[in-house]
């Protein structure tokens, strides 16, 4: 049986770009988009549905349209939207995955990925090389959605066999795409205003360190994860994750490599709080031994790349 692909979350940061790898891999007819809103500019050619992942009754009739095999829910409130807005993050946070985990036990679908996110860890968390298996006390809505994720992802993987699988992503960068809602947005915003007005105004500190990972990297882990065979994936809950770690201070000497003019100033706000209760680094050795998970990016690399993508895209 082919592989079928419904992307939830398809107009998103990383549903965005997800989406076109997958299409390369799987071929735009077995890979359908879908997102509450709507995309921009939309190819005709390429199989979009306008869903509201909380309307159950159209994800099951998406997915039986199109006889879907593996669902990415990629659709999620992020750290600092959540906290403006708790009730609704925790109702599409977990809803939308209880909803497709249902489907999945249900026999409607295969296989699901869904993202959690360093987020689940916490202030009690050690900060340095954080371990797959320690402290998880989030104090954040987001993190503590995540987690609660986490738990039925393994729930439902031992008691109906659902085959789930699912990474902790930390800030994700990219180019292309936008961030929206994160409190890691600043590494992507960085870039962008860089290239715009030669400085930035932070709204993190200076030596505040988080892991981060680039957007190819990223989309690399989703598809080798999901690709790998089923007895590899030993951690059903979610799979700690690293690439690089840095400060807003080491992103800015990057920056300052190409364009000597720039600027940072730093100003924190309430974004501060939830960044310091993250890790610094990420022990991914679980990923790395279970299904040879690799980064190809560093901070040096990365930043070689956004800016020459930029470039070419301003020319
Ligand atoms: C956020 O900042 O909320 C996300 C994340 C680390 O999951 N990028």
């Amino acid at each position: 049986m082919c592989t079928r692909v419904l992307v939830i979350g398809s107009c998103g940061q990383i549903g965005t770009e997800l989406t076109q790898q997958l299409r390369l891999l799987y071929g735009d007819s077995n890979v359908i988009a879908s997102d509450i809103k709507f995309p921009t500019p939309h190819n005709p050619h390429e199989i979009f549905e306008h869903l509201d992942v909380l309307d159950n009754e159209k994800l099951s009739f998406v997915i039986e349209k199109h006889k879907i095999t593996d669902v990415y829910l990629m659709a999620a409130m992020l750290s600092a939207t959540a906290e403006k807005s708790p009730e609704a993050a925790w109702s599409l946070n977990m809803q939308s995955l209880l909803h497709v985990l249902e489907l999945a036990r249900n026999k409607k679908i295969k296989k699901v990925f869904w993202p959690s996110s360093i987020a689940v860890f916490g202030p009690t968390t050690p900060k340095e090389n954080t371990p797959q298996f320690t402290i998880t006390e989030p104090t954040t809505v987001y993190g503590i959605s995540k987690l609660s994720g986490e738990r039925w992802c393994e729930y439902y993987h031992q008691n109906y066999d659902v085959d789930v699988r699912s990474i902790r992503y930390p800030g994700i960068i990219s180019w292309l795409t936008p961030a929206g809602g994160g409190t890691t947005d600043y590494a992507v915003d960085i870039y962008h205003e860089a290239f715009k007005s030669s400085e930035y105004n932070c709204f993190l500190s200076a030596n505040t360190k988080l892991p981060m990972m680039y957007m190819e990297d990223a989309i690399k882990a989703a598809i080798v994860i999901m690709q790998a065979p089923k007895e590899n994936i030993r951690v059903r809950s979610s799979y700690n994750l690293s690439a690089m770690s840095f400060t807003p201070t080491d992103i800015a000497n990057e920056i300052s490599k190409y364009f000597p003019n720039f600027k940072v100033t730093y100003s924190p706000d309430f974004r501060q709080r939830i960044a310091d209760s993250w890790p610094s680094s990420i022990d991914d050795s679980h990923a790395r031994d279970d299904w040879g998970w690799r980064h190809s990016f560093d901070i040096l690399s990365m930043s070689n790349d956004i800016i020459t993508n930029l470039k070419t895209q301003s020319s």
